[in-house]
């Protein structure tokens, strides 16, 4: 296998002399911070990161509005219904609004749209099929509803209210709602572009309870707080950055979720054997593919009944389910993974594409967007995958190298029948008939726009360390800087020339071992994913994080390397 490319990060000198003098900060922390464009002037807020630094929830145009709505529906006894959505973001949303709307004494019911029925947010159909269970005057969407012009009008003819919250970007024309609150059709408000689906509806939250509590209708004590565990959980599941507002909200509503007070919270923690301080990695990779199952795979009901359940027996059936659709979800993502690659393999001359896009027949709909980004990352090439399915074919699109896959498509729109989401990540059907052409397009538009640099596996650090940095004080400062996760990566540091006097096999393919420079010092690793015969001839050059390892309540520092190469000199 080719070697990735290690790409330092580069920052400027003087910034790091100012952070390391005015702030006392360790040389690698301050570099960390450089790094990531930090300055010493907004250092402090950076650590602080206090919920007191929150914008007036006024400030992102429509909540106000929406909030005097949302009042007077109070006021007349008007049922309110949530339209929500299917994965982690659109649940949490639901979650949050409906308990602060309920606790202040609103009528209220929760649609979660199936996938596989209605498909991607809120659309005529799904409109009906809401309102064939709850009757409403006042519609609320979360995570979804700034494309669905089609489906505002219906309600508006239908003489229902509708409020729309939503995160994602606007198409040509926005929908004639009563409001619209979304911080991505405001170009000016760029610092809150940054929230996730759950971060918007939080805002909507925040407004409506000052605007209960300025105009004298809130008669409980509401403390907001008490949702953030919801708001961690929208946020790090919908890989929005964690900086800015997401950073507050992550840092404080982890540690709401650390005290697991939500039943369901505390039944996910259990199965999934997350305990003690909740961290932004366990979200990603335990919490959120549990409560994305019953998503992909069945009723999201299940995983909306998990999270807003006050009972832990009933969190206990809940979580049993979601296990039961997880287990599922990964064989079936096997199955496919497995197909899709012999297609890569047949059809496709990796070396001489730069986009991958490939179709099966009756692959689970629910679970093709997880292939396509283990595809895409995989092979480090824009990837859609889709699936034909009575007549028409579904698919999700992944990206790499920042290629803009809402750009791309949007060339396309003629063969399309639908397409929608971000520019990393899109959803999108058409005729089948039409696959080939849009494989060809892609192709074109796709290598148009990428360089063969940026197909090589590139791994972006930190810079580099010294392994007698790694003391307790840098752990100490390295904490500060959490939570970590999209937008503040993990620091990953490059270490040089050292020599390996132990190494050997750990568990399934990975290794573990010590390491020492040249002045004698040494540290300790791991290196998954890399077993003895993968290892390369030492000397080494690596890249790798630098952790605590917990041993029988002993604290060691330990490097987890990711990379490693032979040190050329
Ligand atoms: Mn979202």
């Amino acid at each position: 296998m080719a070697e990735n490319k290690w790409t330092g990060k580069t920052f400027s000198v003087k910034e790091l002399d100012k952070l390391i003098k005015e702030h006392g900060l360790l040389r690698p922390i301050a570099q960390i911070l450089a790094c990531r464009g930090i300055s010493s002037e907004n250092v402090k807020e950076f650590f602080n990161a206090t919920l007191n630094e929150l914008s007036s929830p006024y400030e992102l145009p429509g909540t106000e509005r929406a909030s005097a709505r949302l009042w007077e529906a109070l006021r007349k006894d008007e049922h309110i219904l949530i339209h929500g959505d299917f994965d982690v973001d659109g649940l949490t949303s639901s979650a949050l609004l409906s308990w602060v709307l309920i606790e202040c004494g609103a009528n209220v019911s929760i649609f979660i749209p199936h996938r596989l029925d209605t498909g991607y947010g809120f659309t005529s159909e799904s409109l009906d099929n809401a309102l064939n269970v709850y009757k409403c005057n006042l519609l609320l969407t979360v995570d979804c509803g700034i494309t669905s012009n089609e489906a505002v009008d219906r309600a508006n003819e239908l003489g229902i209210d509708v409020i729309i919250t939503d995160h994602h970007e606007q198409a040509s024309k926005l929908p004639t709602a009563h409001t619209i609150i979304n911080p991505k059709i405001h170009p000016e408000l760029k610092k809150l572009h940054c929230l996730a689906g759950v971060g918007t509806a939080f805002k909507l939250a925040h407004a409506f309870i000052k605007y209960g509590v300025d105009n004298g209708l809130v008669f409980k004590k509401i403390d907001l707080r008490e949702v953030l565990d919801l708001v961690a959980l929208g946020t790090v599941a919908d890989i929005v950055p964690l900086m800015g507002e997401n950073r507050i909200l992550t840092k404080y509503g982890l540690k709401i979720l650390s005290s697991q007070v939500r039943p369901g919270v505390r039944a996910l923690c259990e199965i999934t054997g997350v305990n003690a301080s909740l961290k932004s990695t366990d979200v990603a990779f335990k919490l959120a593919p549990y409560i994305n199952a019953a998503g992909r795979l069945g009723d999201p009901g299940a995983a909306y009944k998990l999270l807003n359940t006050t009972s832990i027996v009933e969190a206990i059936a809940q979580v049993k389910q979601l296990q039961d659709y997880n287990n599922q979800r990964r064989s079936k993502e096997k199955e496919i993974f497995e197909e899709a690659e012999s297609q890569i393999y047949q059809t496709i001359k990796i070396h001489e594409s730069y986009s991958i896009l490939i179709y099966g027949y009756n692959w689970h709909q629910g679970v093709i967007g997880n292939v396509a980004s283990r595809i895409a990352r995989d092979y480090n090439r824009p990837t859609i995958v889709l699936t034909i399915i009575d007549g028409q074919a579904y698919g999700s699109g992944r990206s790499s190298a920042n290629v803009n896959l809402v750009n791309i498509l949007s060339g396309s729109d003629d063969i399309l029948t639908r397409y929608g989401g971000h520019p990393m990540a899109v959803g999108l059907s058409l005729n089948p008939k039409d696959i080939n052409l849009l494989k060809k397009r892609f192709e074109d538009s796709v290598s148009g726009v990428i360089t063969p640099e940026d197909i090589i596996p590139q791994m972006d650090y930190d810079g580099d360390i010294y392994i007698p940095e790694l003391d307790q004080k840098f752990f100490e400062e390295l904490e500060r800087l959490e939570p970590f996760g999209f937008g503040n990566l993990q620091p990953i540091f490059r270490l040089t020339n050292l020599s390996v006097p132990y190494a050997k096999n750990i568990g399934q393919g990975h290794s573990r071992g010590y390491l020492k420079d040249s002045n004698n010092y040494s540290i300790q690793f791991i290196a998954f994913n890399f077993s003895e015969d993968k290892l390369p001839k030492p000397p080494w050059d690596v890249l790798a994080v630098p952790q605590l390892n917990n041993y029988n309540g002993v604290m060691t520092p330990q490097l987890s390397i990711i990379d490693i190469k032979h040190s050329s000199g």
